[in-house]
């Protein structure tokens, strides 16, 4: 083989090896550069690794498959990448390789006690492969036989009865394809991975400031006078962030970060790209932290709006932007009479911070003339995270916020082009602009009615009205809800097709038929097209579109390119006598960038700016000309109930968190360097005080129960480590705690899955004899 020789396989997890060490206080440094460039290495040798990492976000390179935070459009460093980044790169350049043997040597049932580490481990997917009911292991199929499958699949079915799922490192010509296919069959079931992420963000934002998207830009972070990080860890999550929030401190800026644990990004950062990163001791971050209670952030945001009205009242005309306010705004003074009065001790009570705590922050906003406030899943996931959001909006707005250097708000986005994969149709409730530009450009006939999100698509997985689910890219068995239900109802399904690039937990429960389709990551070479190698686009979190290109040969000559795939299953699903001229599309990716041009706003001469230097950057009002494209053209104040949780007597508050080693459902590694938490996942992190207080000892084994209205669901073999977390609030690994989140536990509005909104208790472990003897003698009364 062309690569030599396959680095070895990992071993699986032993829950038993954990250990726990001190958290740290400070992120990145040198530390993080070799630990990068160790598992690079292991994965992809000497070679692959210099030839991927130097083309890693510079221009003409690829696009970080990490996380969505934008590229300097100034002069690049000659490594413009993060530690986390470079894990990402590793974890797709790796040489192993799962093929034909893989599959034949292990069976379903072998691969469903696996863990996700191992599985992910085993390399990148080298052929199409596929399951029949009835049959026991995977094994190869053509990719003609494929697609004939699919096509067939699609054409027995109803369109509705077709659920097609999109993960957002999708780039926007494969997206914009993908949903072009759905709704050329006729459904709007374009669940996405926004859906469980930052869909709260854009329910709360498109009716307050009339775009579903931050309106910052990168010198924006630079030129604040003030930052607020709210449940975001972006020392793992964003570590670029880190070097932009440093250049921001180093102009004078202050930042505040609101969070429950005391995550080492916030405090302290180590740029390992400057000498005194090095040798020094790195910048100090945070200002203030406020160890908010999880679910907290909607009480803390309406104090501040009451003190900075407080404030404006007591030197009037110096806090709140009334110009701005009258020119562009509506429903102040709704705002205004609700805010009036504050309950400080109910504020207390729900965000478990002092009045002098917030006081101080407030203060700090009233100095500030140039504010932004960032935000992550820490306040997405929850019942009330739209009307938190909302709330931020309310306060962003009295000040004036937008639409000036250094101000505005700036949801942290989470997969690499998840907001490209929105701005590109991936929804499922469209608008009617949208539809019927569609319509024009292809015609078609879109449908109208609204499709199902991710938690309905669950939904109708268990009612059994889905009879092809497809899924372009994710792992959406783990990364949604309710596991087991969810679970059950992905088995029932009558085709599963998974457009992967690494095996994981949802090829494994699988539909009565099921697909492994492989295809080409981002830093793989694409050229097996008439007019040779094309290129993609992305948009990253503050709308700048730019291309990517990987150059890196593929591990195996079977791999498909995703808008490939796409183009393949339509044609086979529709034949040749189709409106849309799929193939033409996938043989040369500007004619699908020329369509976009002319059904999306924003995207004139795309082929050509895509080409620039930057990219280019899409229309903002609220940045661009301080104006809000509502329903009413005028931003908007809106006035919310406070509402936060309180858990039933007995029982935490639990919130789930990625590890510093993990890249949503694949884990890199088994380090939670900055937590301290190593060689072991099935952890709780929780107070001193409230495992005292629950009876239970530091590093106890476990089982976990939630609790959802009255109904109950249990994971079991958790280990609790005693952890300087806000009283009352435990915290756990996504996804080992998903089993836990009830499917009807999700935010209004938004319907995301509420990840960070668990009422827990605990109960010693029972070993495995026990827990059998239990249920046999269950079962014997039962009958
Ligand atoms: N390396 C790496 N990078 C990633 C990812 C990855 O898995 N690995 N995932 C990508 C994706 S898809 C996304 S969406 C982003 C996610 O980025 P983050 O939002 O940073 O991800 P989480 O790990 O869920 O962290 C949420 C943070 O919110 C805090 N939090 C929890 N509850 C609350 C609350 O009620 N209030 C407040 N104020 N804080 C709270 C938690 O303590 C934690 O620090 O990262 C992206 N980047
Ligand atoms: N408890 C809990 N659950 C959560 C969250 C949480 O905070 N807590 N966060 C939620 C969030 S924010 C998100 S975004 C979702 C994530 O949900 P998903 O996006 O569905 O999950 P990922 O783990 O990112 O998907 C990993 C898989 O993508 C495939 N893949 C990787 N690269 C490519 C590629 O280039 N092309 C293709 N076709 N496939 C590729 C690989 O096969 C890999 O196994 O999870 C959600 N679930
Ligand atoms: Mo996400």
């Amino acid at each position: 083989m062309k690569f030599g020789k396959q680095p070895a396989p990992v071993a699986d997890i032993n829950e038993d090896n954990l250990e726990v060490h001190k958290p740290k206080t400070e992120a990145a440094g040198v530390k993080a550069v070799m630990v990068a460039l160790e598992r690079a290495v292991a994965q992809a040798g000497v070679t692959r690794t210099a030839q991927s990492l130097l083309r890693l976000n510079q221009r003409g390179g690829f696009d970080c498959p990490g996380c969505a935070w934008p590229e300097s459009d100034k002069k690049r460093k000659a490594a413009e990448f993060c530690e986390n980044g470079a894990k990402a790169v590793a974890e797709e350049n790796t040489l192993r390789t799962v093929g034909a043997e893989f599959w034949a040597k292990h069976s379903i049932a072998e691969l469903s006690e696996k863990t996700e580490y191992w599985l992910g481990n085993q390399g990148r997917l080298s052929e199409p492969v596929v399951i029949r009911e009835g049959e026991t292991h995977y094994s190869p199929i053509s990719w003609n036989d494929a697609f004939e499958l699919i096509g067939e699949h699609v054409r027995a079915s109803t369109p509705d009865r077709c659920v097609f799922y999109t993960s957002g490192r999708t780039a926007n010509e494969t997206a914009f394809l993908y949903q072009l296919f759905a709704r050329s069959i006729g459904t709007n079931n374009l669940p996405d991975c926004s859906n469980m992420c930052h869909e709260s963000s854009g329910s709360a934002l498109n009716p307050t400031i009339g775009i579903g998207k931050g309106t910052v830009s990168l010198d924006d972070i630079h030129d604040a006078e003030l930052i607020f990080v709210v449940g975001q860890n972006p020392g793992t999550n964003h570590p670029r962030m880190l070097s932009a929030l440093k250049e921001c401190k180093d102009k004078g800026g202050k930042v505040v970060a609101v969070n429950p644990l005391p995550e080492a990004g916030l405090f302290n950062f180590r740029d390992p790209q400057t000498l005194s990163g090095v040798v020094g001791g790195g910048t100090p971050l945070a200002d203030e932290y406020l160890q908010i209670k999880v679910g907290g952030d909607l009480a803390l945001f309406q104090a501040l709006g009451h003190l900075l009205l407080e404030a404006e009242e007591k030197n009037p005309g110096t806090v709140v932007d009334h110009s701005f306010i009258a020119a562009q705004t509506d429903g102040f003074d709704a705002y205004r009479d609700a805010r009036r009065t504050l309950d400080w001790d109910e504020t207390e009570t729900a965000t478990g911070l002092t009045r002098e705590q917030i006081e101080k922050v407030a203060g700090m906003l009233v100095a500030s003339k140039a504010s932004i406030f960032c935000w992550a899943l820490g306040v997405t996931q929850q019942p009330h995270s739209v009307d938190t959001i909302k709330e931020m909006v309310n306060v962003l707005l009295l000040q004036g916020n937008f639409g000036k250097p250094g101000a505005g708000a700036c949801p942290v986005r989470g997969h690499s082009n998840v907001q490209g994969d929105r701005t590109m149709g991936i929804w499922e409730k469209p608008g009617e602009k949208l539809l019927s530009a569609i319509d024009a450009e292809f015609g078609i006939t879109s449908p109208r009615h609204h499709g199902y999100d991710a938690v309905e698509s669950m939904e109708a997985f268990e009612r059994d009205e889905v009879d092809v689910f497809v899924s372009m890219g994710g792992n959406f068995s783990l990364a949604c809800s309710d596991t087991e239900t969810l679970e059950a109802g992905m088995q029932r399904i009558g085709l599963t097709v998974h457009i992967s690039t690494k095996p994981n937990r949802s090829h494994i429960v699988h539909g009565r038929t099921s697909l492994i389709l492989p295809t080409l990551g981002r830093t793989d070479k694409d050229d097996k097209h008439p007019k040779g190698a094309q290129f993609l686009s992305v948009e990253d979190s503050m709308s700048v579109v730019h291309s990517t290109q990987g150059r890196l040969t593929p591990v195996s000559e079977h791999l498909l390119a995703e808008p490939v795939i796409v183009a393949r299953m339509a044609e086979a699903t529709f034949g040749a006598d189709h409106p849309v001229d799929w193939r033409g599309m996938a043989e040369d990716y500007d004619v699908i960038r020329d369509h976009i041009e002319r059904v999306l706003p924003g995207f004139e001469d795309f082929n050509a700016r895509v080409r620039t230097k930057n990219g280019f950057v899409l229309p903002n009002p609220p940045r661009d000309t301080r104006s809000f494209a509502t329903d009413i053209g005028r931003g908007r104040f809106t006035v919310s109930p406070l509402e936060y949780l309180t858990p039933p007597k007995g029982h935490l508050v639990l919130q789930t968190m990625r590890s510093h080693d993990q890249y949503n459902t694949t884990f890199y590694g088994l380090d939670d360097r900055y937590r301290g938490i190593s060689d072991g996942r099935r952890v709780i992190l929780i107070h001193p005080e409230d495992l005292a207080e629950a009876g239970f000892q530091d590093r106890e084994l476990v089982d976990v129960v939630s609790t959802f209205q009255g109904v109950d669901r249990r994971a079991d073999k958790f280990r609790l480590v005693a952890y300087p977390t806000a009283k009352g609030c435990a915290a756990a690994y996504f996804p080992e705690a998903n089993a836990l989140v009830h499917k009807e536990n999700v935010a209004r509005v938004s319907n995301t899955p509420g990840f960070k909104a668990m009422f827990v208790r605990f109960e010693p472990h029972k070993g495995e004899t026990a827990a059998a003897e239990e249920s046999a003698s269950l079962q014997a009364s039962a009958v």
